[in-house]
């Protein structure tokens, strides 16, 4: 049998053998039998040195392109092949995207970012900007220029956190308000939520808590401005009208006259029984001359609340140091 006629009969033994394949298993088996190194055409090829060097040429040639024909269908076959067993897979570990399962795991805001967001939403609808400053600052800053004397009981140091002779951890956020005031032109209209620090502890005071103090100055704020204002801030903070607020005569070395606010619930578990909330009053003129004004043409009041106090207030926590325990029974209740 010629070189021609040994291929003519491989080629339909494989073109048979390709016909009954039916996974990419059976497919490299084939290939091993008919192109491995012990296959049917790898004989031929190794047969060749029995023939005359005149039919070398040519049956080289004629195996060659078996070869590549062979291998051609091979690949096509198990391109195929994979693309059907692909599509098997992925028809059978389909995923049920409705089948109920654990809810993940995930945090959530603490009770005191919850309110601050509240407040901060509250005033900047009225018109009010935020701003931030530092934690650790001057002497001057916290206490001078706020018009608390050197000789004031709120600067003894076991009131305040004194990093050196000059600098503090500061008692309030006012010293921001100050550094604001000194660089921009009035109306100045802000409030500064913030870290401050006393050196105090115990169920209601906590060494450090959070301060949100309000400013607003330009030619004519007057204290009915405050009143209105901070009603007005009390009815969206704890989001009802069922509330009276009254001020009631205080003294702070920063404002003049000063207040103390209450508020009551009229309706409600909570109705009836007075509520301390805040510090407030008309700026001080000395603080006005100190923010690099002329206290004759410029007027406003300030107010200063704590965050800890309005959160326990919203929330009815009567403990303060629940906020800063970490207590997760306690903190996926605000969820
Ligand atoms: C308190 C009292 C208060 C302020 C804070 C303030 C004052 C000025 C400028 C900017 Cl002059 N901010 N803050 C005013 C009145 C009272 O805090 O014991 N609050 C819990």
């Amino acid at each position: 049998m010629g070189m021609k006629e040994k291929i003519a009969e491989i080629h339909a033994h494989f073109s048979d053998e390709m016909q009954s394949l039916d996974s990419t298993q059976s497919l490299e088996s084939l290939r091993v039998k008919v192109l491995g190194k012990k296959g049917e055409l790898t004989a031929l090829l190794r047969g060749m040195g029995q023939l005359s060097p005149e039919e070398r040429p040519q049956a080289g040639q004629m195996i060659n392109e078996a070869r590549e024909k062979f291998t051609g269908m091979l690949d096509e076959k198990l391109r195929e092949f994979k693309a059907r067993e692909q599509e098997e897979a992925l028809k059978k570990e389909t995923i049920d995207v409705t089948q109920p399962c654990d809810e993940p795991a995930h945090g959530s805001a603490h009770p005191l970012t919850l309110c601050l967001n509240e407040m901060v939403d509250c005033f900047t609808g009225m018109g009010f900007e935020v701003v931030e400053g530092p934690e650790v600052e001057l002497d001057h800053y916290n206490f001078e220029l706020m018009n608390i004397p050197k000789n004031h009981p709120a600067r003894d140091a076991q009131d305040t956190f004194y990093i050196d002779d000059n600098i503090v951890l500061r008692t309030h956020t006012s010293p921001m308000q100050v550094r604001y005031a000194r660089t921009h032109q009035p109306p100045i209209k802000v409030i500064s939520p913030g870290r401050t620090y006393r050196v105090d502890s115990d169920a209601t005071h906590s060494p450090m808590f959070h301060q949100v103090e309000g400013l607003w100055l330009d030619t004519d704020i007057s204290f009915t401005d405050l009143k209105g204002v901070y009603s007005d801030f009390l009815r969206c903070f704890f989001e009802t009208n069922d509330l009276v607020v009254r001020f009631r005569p205080s003294y702070f070395p920063f404002t003049e006259p000063s207040v103390e606010v209450d508020m009551m619930f009229t309706s409600g578990p909570r109705k009836g029984k007075w509520l301390e909330i805040s510090g407030a009053g008309e700026v001080h003129p000395n603080v006005v001359r100190n923010y690099g004004l002329d206290p004759e043409k410029y007027i406003g009041f300030a107010f200063g609340s704590g965050l800890e106090r309005l959160t326990m207030l919203r929330y009815g926590v009567d403990d303060l140091r629940l906020f800063f325990e970490g207590d997760l029974r306690f903190l996926r209740q605000f969820n």
